[in-house]
């Protein structure tokens, strides 16, 4: 496994104006990747916004294995806690459901401005998670389209903005934000195959072996079926397997192994290998925290 990190200076600034903003927001609206909610869980946001109700939404669900989604689903949500799977391009309630869900989680904070004799006003929402999750494109389908600038890269959005969504709804589009110290190497891996992780910074050819050992072993016949790889050999000769699948020779006849590595990631990320969810929920002695 490679060691990867990536926290430069805007995600400490990031950091900090978040930390900032959260004294003024009535929830957070947290985004994780469907194909990795573990390792795309930033442990930073429960350090700053532990006890604001949270919607947590597992985003690219299209990408994702069905099963594991469900599961995943059950074992976010919790106290003041909901979590929802969603293909945020193609959905089409996702304004409703996403309003629906932020009435349910911060009526008890109405009802008490009522109470109190406080007209109700807008309940305001940060939108959190890391770089390329899908934030931009949410607070788009629910605030209407181009409010926020997306692109399939991390680290599209630099500054925080606010984004009125609906008279009852205000959103806080944030950069996707990292940790300075990622808890192993394998988070690491499965956020940079995933796409979170600025490619220049990275060695492809490490990220994908490490992301064909764990499809190994979560999904053992997808690669052969896919590449021809056969089933019994070492993890770095299924590199050699991939460029000769596709055709990728260097000048010298050689095989091509860093493009094969760019092409598997490629190939994985816009789901060409089939749905996938690269970790599955740890046994019960394994549980820290969600
Ligand atoms: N397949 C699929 N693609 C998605 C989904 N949600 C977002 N995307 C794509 O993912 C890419 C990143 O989306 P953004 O909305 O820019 O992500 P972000 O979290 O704002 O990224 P940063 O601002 O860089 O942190 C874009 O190409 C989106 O079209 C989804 O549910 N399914
Ligand atoms: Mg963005």
């Amino acid at each position: 496994m490679v060691n990867i990190q990536w926290y430069p200076g805007h995600m400490e600034k990031a950091r900090r104006d978040m930390a900032e903003h959260l004294k003024a927001v009535d929830m957070i609206i947290e985004l994780r990747d469907a194909r990795i909610p573990l390792s795309s869980r930033n442990p930073i946001l429960d350090e700053m916004g532990a006890q604001k109700p949270r919607l947590i939404i597992l985003s690219k669900k299209d990408l994702a294995d069905e099963t594991a989604t469900r599961e995943f689903e059950d074992y976010l949500k919790g106290d003041n806690r909901l979590a929802i799977a969603m293909d945020l391009s193609r959905d089409k309630n996702i304004r409703k459901r996403v309003i629906e869900a932020a009435a349910v989680l911060t009526k008890e904070k109405r009802d008490r401005m009522i109470r109190r004799g406080i007209r109700p006003r807008a309940m305001r929402a940060m939108t959190a998670g890391i770089p390329n999750c899908g934030k931009s494109t949410l607070i788009n389908r629910i605030a209407g389209k181009n409010s926020a600038k997306t692109e399939d890269r991390p680290g599209v959005t630099r500054a925080l903005s606010w984004i009125k969504a609906d008279p009852t709804l205000e959103l806080l589009d944030t950069p996707g934000v990292l940790w300075p110290k990622f808890d192993d190497q394998r988070t690491g891996s499965l956020l940079a195959a995933t796409g979170a992780i600025n490619e220049n910074i990275l060695d492809l050819k490490d990220v994908a072996m490490d992301t064909i050992h764990v499809i190994r072993e979560l999904y053992p016949s997808v690669l052969e079926k896919e590449y021809d790889t056969g089933m019994d050999i070492r993890t770095d000769v299924m590199l050699d397997r991939i460029a000769e699948k596709r055709h990728l020779l260097k000048e010298n006849g050689e095989n091509d192994r860093d493009r094969a590595a760019s092409v598997f990631l490629h190939e994985l990320r816009r789901g060409k290998l089939g749905k996938m969810t690269l970790e599955r929920i740890p046994d019960e002695e394994e549980q820290e925290s969600l």
